[in-house]
Parts: structure tokens; sequence; C-alpha cells
């Protein structure tokens, strides 16, 4: 056996570091009640340590998160209970620790605290978070969380990244979101936001001139803007006056870059995008209207009034001179976007191993709003569907309540799903937990197994939208419209992902004894704080 020298030996170790050391990254989280004013009108909130959004989470992408929630809710008008989705992040062996209430976990009661220890496993890119406990995140808890890579293949195209260069877009309601979701699931329209939001900062009609948030930039620099959006019902289309975007990221999967003036962004879904400094100095608007089906519903609410400030170095202080309101013209197709690793989905243009239709509709019976998917209401069973697989052995469908609408996959097959349906006028974006999927098919795009784009949220309008991914991680997810309202008026199923692999062997789940507490906990709680 050859030995090394030992200053090569150091060089080895050093050359490796990067991809094996894992550091741990702690975040404490309190999750509070307090009244905050995003746009100048002030209401009590849902909250991750008093902001809106909440505390950005920044990590590199070997890192271990551990990010302790303490919840101290106790605010009667809104779910005093609580869980945190962590949008995006794969969950490899730690589906326990995806978020959403009666899926993955028992909520965490007022009172009790529950650390989330998540291994980012080498995943990169833009993610955020939010509460996944029935319409809690519209009452304020939702953030930003990047996740960066020493090593990204679109390094040499920006010089700045950093928390000022993540821009959170966000729908905001003056109302309660429980007393929302009553009046909307009794059979009426989507409830209306208030305002639109750029990092937490908005406008609403009679309301006072809240100054707009701002961007500064340098002149000469490239920047890395991380644009999220945290809605919970809305849509934006995302464009900066006077400069192109140069998309490189979408969703936390890196793709060729591809130039545009701006893009359609709908709820949950990321871009970076690089803009080059290159414009004279002086203030530009930032602009994302907002899409979204009866808005007039709200006369609070001025779709177009979402505006933030670029603002280059030396320009004065102060809203640009130039108008507002204007269109994109080279507007983003999903379609022209091709994930850069990898390329290629899932089984290439061979049958996959498992075809799912997926016809999803809207009905109103006896004053009761249903959404459904194959005609089933998804509902939330009592125990979640991951203690109900590893502690219960759940392993074949019939295993499961009709209404948990639960379907099995085998084990490393190829997964296409056909999504098609009635959309009653919306763009609806899915989101499929614990993956992501490349779309074979986008709304009104060309069938491409070559190259598509790749993602977590796909949206879907009158068309078939077809998606495919590789059953490879073991675990229940979700998969649901990312319009809130939406999803609590049942439009969600479940992916019982490889159950035998979650139980045994190298994909199995690591089981927290306090993960195993939080239902014994919640369980016995009185409903008002559940
Ligand atoms: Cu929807």
């Amino acid at each position: 056996m050859v030995q090394l020298q030992p200053q090569f030996a150091l060089l080895a170790i050093a050359f490796c570091l990067p991809s094996i050391l894992a550091v741990d990254v702690n975040y404490n989280f309190n999750i509070v009640n307090a009244n905050i004013a995003p746009d100048g009108f002030s209401r009590a909130a849902v909250l991750v340590n008093g902001a809106f959004p909440g505390t950005l989470i920044q990590a590199q992408k070997n890192d271990v998160l551990h990010i302790t929630v303490n919840n101290q809710l106790s605010n009667p008008t809104m779910r005093q209970s609580t869980t945190i989705h962590w949008h995006g992040l794969f969950q490899m062996r730690t589906a326990s620790e995806d978020g959403p209430a009666f899926v993955t976990q028992c909520p965490i009661a007022p009172g009790h605290s529950y650390t989330y220890d998540i291994p980012l496993n080498g995943q990169s890119g833009t993610f955020w978070y939010h509460s996944h406990l029935s319409s809690q995140y519209v009452d304020g808890l939702r953030g930003a969380l990047v996740v960066y890579d020493p090593t990204d293949p679109h390094l040499s195209l920006y010089d700045e990244d950093n928390a000022n260069t993540v821009i959170t877009l966000a729908d905001w309601y003056h109302n309660p979101a429980p007393g929302l979701e009553d009046v909307f699931l009794a059979g009426n329209d989507e409830p209306i936001p208030d305002s639109g939001t750029i990092n937490g900062i908005g406008r609403y009609v009679g309301g006072p001139t809240v100054v707009r948030a701002r961007i500064n930039v340098v002149t000469g620099k490239r920047y890395r803007f991380r644009v999220i959006n945290i809605s919970a019902y809305s849509g934006f289309r995302f464009s900066i006056e006077g400069h192109s975007l140069t998309i490189i990221e979408v969703d936390g999967i890196n793709h060729v870059a591809k130039t545009v003036d701006g893009f359609d962004i709908y709820a949950a879904q990321r871009y970076s995008v690089v803009l080059n400094a290159n414009q004279p100095v002086k203030n530009y608007w930032i602009r994302a209207p907002m899409e979204l089906q009866h808005s007039s519903d709200n006369h609070n609410l001025d779709t177009k009034n979402v505006y933030a400030v670029l603002h280059y170095s030396g320009a004065p202080d102060a809203e640009p001179t130039t108008p507002a309101d204007v269109g994109v013209q080279n507007l983003l197709q999903e379609y022209q976007l091709a994930a850069l690793e990898n390329p290629g989905a899932p089984g290439g243009s061979a049958p996959a191993d498992r075809v799912i239709d997926l016809d999803f509709g809207r009905s109103v019976i006896n004053n009761k709003l249903e959404w459904t998917i194959n005609g089933v209401q998804y509902q939330s069973p009592d125990l979640p569907t991951l203690l109900n697989i590893i502690a219960n052995n759940f392993t074949v469908e019939s295993d499961f309540s009709q209404p948990e609408h639960t379907s099995v996959l085998n084990f490393n097959d190829v997964v296409e799903l056909r999504i098609h349906g009635s959309a009653n006028g919306h763009i609806h974006p899915f989101h499929l937990h614990g993956h992501a999927f490349d779309i074979v098919q986008s709304m009104g795009g060309p069938v491409n197994y070559v190259n598509p784009p790749r993602r977590d949220v796909v949206g879907v309008g009158g068309s078939t939208v077809i998606i495919r991914f590789r059953a490879d991680n073991p675990g229940p997810w979700f998969l649901h419209c990312h319009i809130d309202w939406h999803l609590e008026a049942g439009l969600a199923v479940v992916f019982a992902e490889a159950p035998n692999e979650q139980r045994t062997g190298p994909k199995a789940e690591i089981i927290k004894p306090e993960w195993l507490d939080l239902c014994t906990i919640y369980k016995a709680l009185p409903p008002a704080l559940q």
C-alpha cells in the first residue's frame, strides 16, 4: 500500500473538508402573538421572534439545522398550537421534521418546545418556512431559508448574495385567518388579502403612505436576488425597471441561465435571479403586481400597488420619478427553463412505472365548500400518517382511511402525475413535499422528457400538467395546492412512499423520542388550545 507523505495527506483532508464537514447551525424561534403593521394597519399576528417575515435562516449545504421552536402563543382568535414546514428540504430519513400537521407530526402545544433537527445532506438553494397547521401561516408565521453552496456552478455570475439580497413577496390580511376560513368554507370566494408586501412592507387603499422597502445596490456589482413568494393565496408578476434578470435557480434547483424581463411567481415558488447594476445611478421600481381571482371582493386591496425601490448608491433617498405601473415585455415561460445538473425526467420518455391521474375540482353542497381530487376531499387523520407507518405498520392503501386519500408508492418507482381538472379560474400551485420533480409538461408548454424544468411547486390552470419523480425518498409526502384556502378545503393527497424501506434498511426513518411525545401532549389539550 502506498503511504501518503504527511503534507499530501493533509492536503487530501483539506480538499475533502467542504463536502464532509457537517456544522451544527442553531436557531431559536419564539412563536409569539404580537401586534404588527406591515401595511400601516395594526393587528395581532402569529410571529417568529416578533417579526414578519420571520427570522431569516442561513446555512451551508452540508450543515445540520437545529431549530428550536418555543410555542408561546396565547391569542384565542388564532390557532395556539403550531408546526413548521421547511419548504423544499428533502428530509431524507427525517420525515418527522417535515412539519405538516397530521401527515408527519402532531402539533406543538402552547407552552411546549420542539427542536427540528434537519441534516441538509448537501442540498442548497432558496427555500422558506411556514406554519403547516390549518391556515396559521396566513397570520404571519412565514420566513425565508437560504442554503449556500460554496461550489455553486453559477458562482462566477454574481458578486453579492446575502441577507440583503433576499426578496420576499407576501399577501397580507387584516383579520385573523380562522374567521376568514370559516366564511370561505361555508361556500364563499377565497378570502382576499388587504395588501401585497415586499420584504414585509406594503400599502392598502386608504391606508398610510408606508415607506417602501428598499434594495441597495452599488454600480458595477452583480447581485443574486432570491425572490420568494411566501403568500397564502396570491401570485405576483415580478420585474425590475430598466434591468433584465437572469434566472439561475428555481425552487432550490440550479437551471441553465435564462435571461428575461420578468416572471410570474406563484405561492411558495422561488427564483434566484442575477441583476447587473450597470444602469445610470438613480432609483428604479421593483414591481410585483398581484395575480389572484376575485381580488375586487376586498376594496382595501390595490393589486398593482406592490412596489419596492432598487436604490443605486449615490441616488437620492426617494422613490423613482418614472411611471410605476408598466407591463413586462420578455416574460418567462416556465417550459423554457432547463435543469442544469443531470437534466432529463426520470425514466426518460419510456412509460413510467406508475401513472397517477389527479382530477381536481370544486363543489359546494349544503353551504359546505369542498376542493376534491378524484372526488375525495382530503381530511387529516387523528394520528399522523408517519406515526401509523412507523408504529402501526401501515403498508398498503387499505390501511389508510378513505378521507386520508393516501396512495402507496413502491420504492424507486418512476412516478408520473397527470394533474388536471376544473381550475375554476385559478392557477393552483401544486407542491410536493420530499422531492423536486421534473415538469414533463408545463402549463401551455410542449412535452419534454429531455431537459425539462425541475422544481417543487408547479402552477396548474386549465390544461394538463405532467410531472415525474423517482420514489427514492421513503416517507409520507403531502401533495397539495399551495393556495392555503384550497388546502384547507381538501385539495391534497398523501403519497406513502416506500413504507417498508422507511421502517428498515439504509433509508430508514430516524426516530426521536421527543417527536413521539408530541402526540401525547397534543391529544391531552382542550380543543381551544389545539
Ligand atoms: Cu388551489
